[in-house]
């Protein structure tokens, strides 16, 4: 490695040759190589090779003020910047400031709302020609990130090296970063159904009853959740006597209906004698400590707790292993909430930051300052440990509050405490489409607003867009509001079901989608922007949002929304329409693309791909291409090759459109399926018969 010196630092550079995507290390002449530790961040070391750094254009500033150690890179004016993680605000982040410390921030109210529950040390650069650039301050400590003139990482800690990425559009960067952090796992697919959940639904007749209700009313869904009540006085592994005696007949209930289930683990444990996980925590030594080296105790829900030190290798073996028995009473995933950690009395809200961690297995032991943003990162990777070795046929489906640039490793994530506003709302597209940027794609908000009431309106028109997002889940705060799909009315009830009937259609094509994420880190939920990064007047747009590249969904409250140039033509999935509906999202389908879509059924478990429906765009050749992927939905054969990758190819020539199916990649053989094209034209969509084989035609004529 040939290191050169710039300004006060040294680079080293990567070039994948695949690709124009470069990786530039940054290191300041004060970095203490010695006691450089294992990247929190980083799990692929960029490999770097010595190339002459002024070939990187770009120049990384290191320095110190009022003792904080400060990265700041210079951006030329006219770039547009995103990414940051976790934001309430505007899609774009220029101008922003934005502090780097997990915080249960209920309503996002405080700090301007610019400190949340998650922190990714990362900004995503557009150029003005569309060329792009991505900065990872790679450090855990608490920091922050100023946009207001140029790029600058203010940290609390040491001097930390600075990776730089380049590419060719935000699509390459993206995808880079990715490489670098390492990207979403395979989900099960009931995990891309409609969800359910409040706090809490208790006692377990009422959770029946919820189940019985989404069947009766056929409205699809595939998950419940159990919230925080369910447990016995708040003790994490134990369930209520009264309230939740049999967890195993709950969840045997919900297998039998084709739902799964989901149940709530803090990482807060009572501190109490007796109570079987503190005492074996408590024997295993597996306590963060307070700044005199004794365990640390804090309240949340059940009073006193004492809390994991998740840097720890063995606190994390010993965690995992506390879902065994757990997982045992047939539960499907596992939701961690309140790990920023969020602790009650006192005056952070957190844990002091001289709490002491004591790390091991390549992680030096620290202060709360270094850790604290990593530590609900680390609890979710010993729970995925745990659930995956609980059900090791089965693909772990973990939920997390906090989270930190890398933790879509190991969980989904939602955006937390929001309202029962429009504004939130709103705020919902540009939140998970930084999530999505930031590495995060497995995201979503509550839906329908989780603070205060939710009026039939606002419901209408939340889930006719929240359906499209990454993770569809509708929540509730306690005291709030029945907030199921069936509690606003008869109207909102029909809009629900046909939105909710529109997401299910469409699982095939979020299937594929989520296979591509986890394959190259494209996000499923992208910015409108990514249909043309040279096109400027597309950074901004914020209201309406892609899924994939070939859908773009225009929420009904959208405001003159900016539109990719090219073909784009509404398309009616589930009976609806949209152009006269008063709630469903316009969902377009670009020239070009070809959508592979399956029936309507009432959960996961009824998938099906023996018949599917082709949606058909053509572009202004008269042609369009699509994909499909499919494994079992679960488990881990595909990993040895049991999927299936089709393509689909369609022509036009004179009047006939025809598409041509034939398999591109995996050991699945394709099933004589029957297949319907839906061509979608500028004169009206044109349907063909229900037909068996490869080939299938339709004229487009009236
Ligand atoms: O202090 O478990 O964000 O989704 O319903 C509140 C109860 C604790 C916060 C989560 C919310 C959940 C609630 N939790």
């Amino acid at each position: 490695m040939t290191l050169y010196c710039m300004f006060s630092g040294y680079a080293a550079v990567q070039q994948d040759k695949q690709t124009s995507r470069k990786v530039f290390v940054f290191y300041p002449s004060n970095f203490n190589f010695q006691a450089k530790q294992a990247s929190m961040a980083i799990i692929r070391e960029p490999v770097t090779k010595g190339v002459i750094l002024e070939k990187a254009g770009m120049a990384v500033h290191f320095y110190t003020k009022n003792s904080k150690t400060i990265a700041s890179i210079p951006v030329e004016a006219g770039t547009s910047l995103y990414g940051t993680g976790e934001n309430t605000g505007s899609l774009m982040r220029n101008g922003k400031k934005v502090t780097l410390w997990n915080t249960d921030n209920v309503q996002y109210k405080a700090y301007n709302g610019d400190r949340l529950y998650q922190s990714h040390p990362w900004v995503l650069g557009v150029n003005k020609d569309g060329t792009a650039f991505g900065v990872i301050a790679d450090n855990t400590w608490k920091q922050e990130i100023d946009l207001t003139d140029s790029i600058r990482f203010i940290s609390e800690g040491p001097a930390f090296r600075v990776i730089v990425i380049k590419g060719n559009s935000p699509q390459e960067v993206v995808k880079e970063l990715a490489t670098l952090i390492g990207r979403m796992e395979m989900p099960p697919l009931w995990a891309l159904g409609f969800q359910q959940c409040r706090w809490s639904y208790i006692p377990d007749t009422r959770i029946k009853n919820i189940a019985d209700t989404f069947r009766l009313k056929k409205i699809p869904c595939d998950v419940i959740w159990m919230d925080i009540d369910y447990m016995d006085g708040y003790r994490i592994f134990t369930f209520d006597k009264v309230k939740m005696p049999h967890p195993e007949a709950v969840n045997g209930y919900l297998h039998q209906k084709g739902f799964h289930s989901i149940w709530m683990i803090d990482p807060g444990v009572k501190a109490e004698k007796g109570y079987s996980v503190y005492d074996s925590g408590s024997k295993g030594d597996n306590w963060v400590q307070n700044s005199a080296h004794k365990e640390f105790n804090g309240k949340v829900w059940p009073g006193d707790c004492a809390f994991p030190d998740f840097t720890r290798p063995e606190t994390r073996t010993w965690w995992s292993g506390l879902y065994k028995e757990f997982m045992a009473t047939g539960i499907d995933g596992v939701w961690n909430d309140m790990n920023e950690p969020s602790v009650f009395d006192s005056p952070t809200k957190t844990m002091p930051e001289d709490n002491w961690h004591r790390g091991g297995g390549g992680l030096q032991a620290g202060s709360h300052l270094q850790y604290h943003n990593v530590f609900g990162m680390l609890m979710v990777k010993a729970t995925r440990e745990g659930i995956l070795k609980a059900n090791p046929e089965k693909r772990p489906f973990v939920l997390s509050r906090s989270g930190f640039l890398g933790s879509n490793r190991y969980a989904a994530t939602w955006t937390g405490d929001n309202s029962a506003s429009e504004e939130d709302m709103k705020l919902s597209i540009p939140m998970s489409l930084n999530l999505g940027l930031s590495g995060q794609a497995f995201n979503g908000p509550d839906i329908g607003g989780f603070n205060s009431n939710t009026t039939p309106e606002l419901f209408g028109q939340w889930i006719s867009m929240g359906v499209f997002f990454p993770f569809v889940r509708g929540h509730a705060c306690m005291g709030t509001n029945n907030k199921e799909p069936w509690a606003f009315g008869t109207e909102i009830e029909n809009v629900s079901r046909t939105a909710i009937n529109r997401r299910y259609r469409l699982l095939p094509y979020y299937y594929t989608l989520f296979h591509e994420s986890s394959v190259t880190g494209m996000p499923v939920m992208r910015p409108v922007f990514f249909a043309d990064p040279q096109d400027k007047a597309l950074r901004t747009e914020e209201q309406t949002f892609l899924v994939g590249n070939d859908l773009l969904i225009i929420p009904k409250w959208a405001v003159n929304p900016i539109q990719p140039k090219g073909i784009w033509r509404i398309i009616s999935i589930a009976g609806e329409n949209s152009t006269t509906d008063k709630y469903q999202a316009d969902v377009k389908i670009k020239g070009g693309a070809i959508i592979p879509m399956g029936n309507i059924i009432q959960n996961t478990t009824q998938y099906s791909l023996d018949s599917l429906t082709l949606f058909v765009s053509l572009d202004q050749k008269g042609e369009a291409n699509g994909t499909l992927y499919e494994d079992a939905g679960d488990g881990f054969q595909y990993k040895k090759g049991e999927y299936l990758l089709s393509g689909y190819h369609a022509v036009q020539t004179g009047t006939t459109v025809e598409v041509t199916v034939k398999a591109i990649d995996g050991n699945l053989k394709p099933t004589n399926r029957n297949y319907k094209i839906c061509v979608v034209t500028d004169k009206g969509t044109f349907e063909s018969k229900w037909t068996k084989g490869s080939s299938i035609s339709v004229e487009v004529k009236e």
